[in-house]
């Protein structure tokens, strides 16, 4: 089966339980090489993208519509897709934490800042998985 140079794989429906971060070495080259089509791949300092989609991320006034890009590292970068610019990055640690809220609403929870996120599409539910997932991956022993 083809992967989408575009999206990166979401878990498949033929495996539930496989964790996002299930990856062989060689599965994540393959998946690397692949990534090398996709336009935020300038971005994220030759990490894997585990999980790509716009969200909007709530600070001040004015919510901002950003790519927000979960990559091996791990790391959270946030992009403009319309000036195609690197904003920022939700810094990690073991004390980084998702809390959905609803199925738009998650937060991210970090020592020094709440990040306020919505998927419109309503995956937020499948965003907090996929950083627990990471966070499990990277910091087994924190996990309560
Ligand atoms: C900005 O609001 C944007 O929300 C920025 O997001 C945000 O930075 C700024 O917060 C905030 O002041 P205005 O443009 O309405 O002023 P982005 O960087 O995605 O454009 P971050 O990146 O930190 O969320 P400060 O406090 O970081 O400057």
């Amino acid at each position: 089966e083809m992967l989408s140079p575009q999206q990166p794989p979401t878990r498949k429906k033929s495996e539930p339980n496989r964790k996002i971060t299930d990856l062989s070495k060689e599965e994540v080259a393959e998946r690397l090489e692949q990534q090398r089509s996709n336009t935020y791949h300038q971005f994220v300092e030759g990490n894997l993208i585990l999980k790509q989609g716009i969200i909007e991320k709530k600070k001040g006034i004015f919510p901002r519509r950003r790519m927000l890009l979960l990559t091996l590292g791990p790391h959270l970068y946030y992009v403009d897709p319309v000036t195609m610019t690197l904003k920022g990055e939700i810094p990690w640690s073991e004390d980084l934490k998702s809390e959905p809220r609803n199925f738009k609403k998650f937060f991210v929870h970090t020592p020094n800042r709440i990040y306020y996120l919505e998927d419109p599409e309503g995956y937020a539910l499948e965003w907090c998985k996929a950083i627990d997932e990471v966070k499990a991956h990277y910091y087994p022993l924190q996990q309560s």
